[in-house]
């Protein structure tokens, strides 16, 4: 194994989102999803890693880490708790948290939309009811108003086809009623929700760098068949295409018109923003509910502890894919794994910043990339169980406590790359044991 230094600026961090992390909030959809018995082991939302109470405790962690960029969500809920009424003492309170960001260096990346929203937004019907663009145009405008002169970088919403997929495909997310067609509708108004976001922001912040979020899953396929090849098609465009054509361009493909209206082609995005975890086999399918198409885990590989797939290259290939459609700054908003015992995941940062690095060397132009997480946190319906973060913890106490990947990480900021010196601190072990997987 040897090492590698970035060729190029790029700006190292790592990312949250308020219900993930934050804790007491009951205006929110998860909140419900959880007293209704959703989330894995009857756990809750509600405590999250009490980080709305400890924010100070965890950016001097932060800082410790030495992040160079932090990405985080305000809560809808939050600020917004009643429609149309604004709560200032939870705005302020996410100004005093990015102040101590910007006061320590730290370069602040706000996301307005990540999965959970308030619950009469959904009780409307959410992204479905044809106002919603113009409700999350309102939240949007409230909040950039507010952060205007702390914050220059924005997304708007955190992977929509995610999101979508989980509320109205697979039913996992709330209001867990599912409907291909909500998929479609769900989709329109969010691109359109982005588009009038972005215009806001701007209007407010000229000089603001704004993007959309995309899960960017890797799919690939063993044989290639006719059939292979268009349940190949087919996911992507559901699941990137759509997406990527109406948040860049305006453009609503099939039947995305039918239920938005007032969509312009136009340039609405400031940068690439790329989530990415894993690849995926796609296949064909005979079941008209998955539009004929399946999906499924490539076999001898290593595979994280939720037995997602571990494949760097995929990272390097989605990047070049966007890069040349779009020419546009790349931003890695997330990139991570879940490994409770701490045994792969500095391995797994190197192997993906190594993609970063021959990318950057190849002229590629990565100017960030996020960690996901910062510390371990509510995984959604899968709830606490699984460990993302460089910071481990504890629940029972709030105790947090840096894993040696974090410490990793750390070294991988202060000296731009990885030296020979840091493959024997920190990856041998780890080596012996991706082997033994
Ligand atoms: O925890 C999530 C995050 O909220 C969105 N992207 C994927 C992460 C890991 O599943």
């Amino acid at each position: 194994m040897k090492g590698f230094s970035f060729s190029k600026d790029i700006l190292l961090g790592s990312a949250t989102a308020s219900v993930q992390i934050e804790g007491g909030d009951k205006n929110n959809n998860w909140y419900r999803w959880s007293e209704r018995g959703k989330i894995a082991n009857g756990e809750s939302s509600i405590g999250g890693c009490d980080h709305w109470r400890l924010f100070k405790e965890d950016i001097e962690l932060i800082k410790e880490l030495k992040q160079e960029t932090y990405r985080m969500s305000v809560e809808w809920a939050r600020i917004e708790p009643v429609q149309g009424q604004f709560n200032k003492v939870a705005m302020d309170r996410y100004r005093e948290e990015i102040q101590l960001l910007i006061d320590a260096g730290i370069i602040p990346l706000v996301t307005l939309h990540h999965f959970s929203e308030p619950i009469w937004f959904e009780d409307m019907g959410s992204w479905n009811n044809k106002k919603s663009p113009e409700i999350f145009e309102k939240f949007t405008e409230y909040v950039v108003e507010n952060l205007k002169d702390l914050v220059e970088d924005w997304a708007t919403i955190n992977e929509p086809n995610v999101y979508l997929q989980g509320r109205s495909l697979e039913g996992n997310f709330p209001p867990g009623k599912t409907s291909t067609i909500d998929y479609f509708k769900g989709a329109g108004n969010l691109i359109k929700g982005h588009i009038l976001a972005y215009k806001k922001i701007h209007e407010v912040i000229p000089k603001a760098k704004v993007g959309v979020v995309l899960h960017y899953a890797y799919f690939d396929s063993k044989d290639n068949k006719t059939g292979t090849r268009i349940a190949k098609k087919i996911v992507k465009r559901n699941f990137h295409e759509i997406f990527l054509k109406g948040m860049f361009e305006g453009k609503l493909l099939f039947p995305l018109g039918l239920f938005v209206k007032g969509v312009k082609l136009g340039d609405y995005c400031d940068y690439i923003g790329i989530n990415y975890y894993s690849r995926h086999g796609v296949k064909s399918s005979r079941k008209i509910s998955m539009l004929f198409t399946e999906i499924y885990v490539f076999e001898n590989s290593k595979y994280n502890d939720l037995g997602w797939e571990i494949y760097p290259e995929g990272l390097s290939k989605g990047i070049e894919e966007l890069y040349y459609q779009y020419r546009l700054p790349v931003w890695i908003t997330e990139n991570g794994t879940p490994d409770h015992k701490d045994k792969f995941r500095g391995k797994f940062i190197f192997d993906h910043l190594r993609e970063v690095s021959k990318l950057l060397d190849k002229g590629i132009p990565i100017e960030r990339y996020y960690h996901w997480s910062i510390m371990d946190n509510f995984e959604w319906d899968l709830g606490y169980s699984p460990r993302f973060g460089l910071v481990e913890i504890d629940y029972s106490s709030m105790e947090r406590k840096i894993r040696k990947s974090g410490e990793f990480y750390r070294e991988i900021i202060e000296n731009n790359g990885v030296t020979q010196e840091m493959i024997e601190k920190y990856l041998k072990v780890e080596s012996e044991n991706e082997n033994r997987r």
